[in-house]
């Protein structure tokens, strides 16, 4: 007899499992420990079991979502290699009133770079200068994420199966177009009640956000999908996330692409 358990998780229960976590508001141990073999192809079938299951309930594929593109996040969350996830339209943020801490486990916030496609993008091989050449417009945007493990504590194989952590979204209403932002210099300023806690510009993405947009259609090519015209992208973090409770003001100033403001109760 092997002395490895065999891990009785498979990945339609593991699926099963975070959409329910999502579902119930409930946070639990990452997978990893009880499946030591979960290698990252069958991670993103996981996540992919997890797209099936919001698809299923009448969601829509609105695009995608990049992950741990920046030092700052992966320093933070101690995974070292970009991420790509999906973002379907149940994610989308209202924008009237507060954000509410109960529709979700333990929100953290982000500030992102957001680019909509006008041309479809299919990687392998795709270059940055072929990534920018099909954006239709830049905007700014907000990510809550929300893991479905304590605490944030995740491998990579755990993050990728809990699509990226993902929470709900907001984009800016100010779009540019590419040649009107230089994305490696648009700044964002983080406040907290009113208070500066953070700064970057986009060159904390990979050193050029358009190297996260080639990297999210090389990943995806390489499991044969197609970045579509029309997609959102979110092209990672900025900034670390900021923990949010009831009570917390929000605001995210960027240089040229407005601000977006963020107000949570219970
Ligand atoms: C993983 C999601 C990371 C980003 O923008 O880097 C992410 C996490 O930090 O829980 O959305
Ligand atoms: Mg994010």
């Amino acid at each position: 007899m092997s002395e490895t358990t065999q891990s009785t998780w498979t990945a339609e229960s593991v699926a099963a499992e975070l959409i329910r976590c999502e579902d119930e508001r409930v946070d639990r141990e990452s997978f990893s420990d009880d499946w030591p073999d979960l290698d990252v192809a069958t991670a993103y079938q996981i996540q992919d079991l997890t797209l099936a299951k919001r698809l299923a309930r009448g969601g829509q594929i609105v695009g995608v979502k990049l992950g741990l593109t920046s030092k700052a996040k992966q320093q933070t969350m101690s995974v070292d290699s970009p991420i790509v996830a999906w973002l379907t339209d149940g994610m989308v943020l209202p924008t009237e009133g507060p954000a509410k801490v109960s529709d979700f486990i333990h929100p953290r916030v982000e500030p992102e770079l957001v680019v909509t496609l006008k041309a479809d993008l299919r990687g392998p091989g795709v270059t940055p200068a072929q990534a920018l050449d099909a954006v239709g417009s830049v905007l700014a945007g907000v990510e809550v994420i929300d893991s479905r493990y304590r605490n944030f504590r995740f491998t990579h194989q755990d993050v990728v199966a809990d699509n990226a952590s993902s929470g709900a979204y907001v984009t800016g209403t100010v779009a540019k177009t590419v040649p009107e932002v230089d994305l490696a210099l648009e700044a964002v300023l983080v406040e907290v009640d009113g208070a500066v806690v953070d700064t970057a510009t986009g060159a904390a993405i990979m050193g050029h956000p358009a190297e996260a947009l080639a990297a999210a259609a090389n990943m995806l090519g390489a499991r044969g999908i197609t970045m579509e015209a029309g997609w959102v992208v979110l092209l990672g973090a900025m900034t670390d996330a900021v923990p949010v409770q009831a009570g917390t003001t929000l605001a995210f100033h960027y240089t040229n692409l407005g601000s977006i403001y963020l107000s949570w109760e219970d």
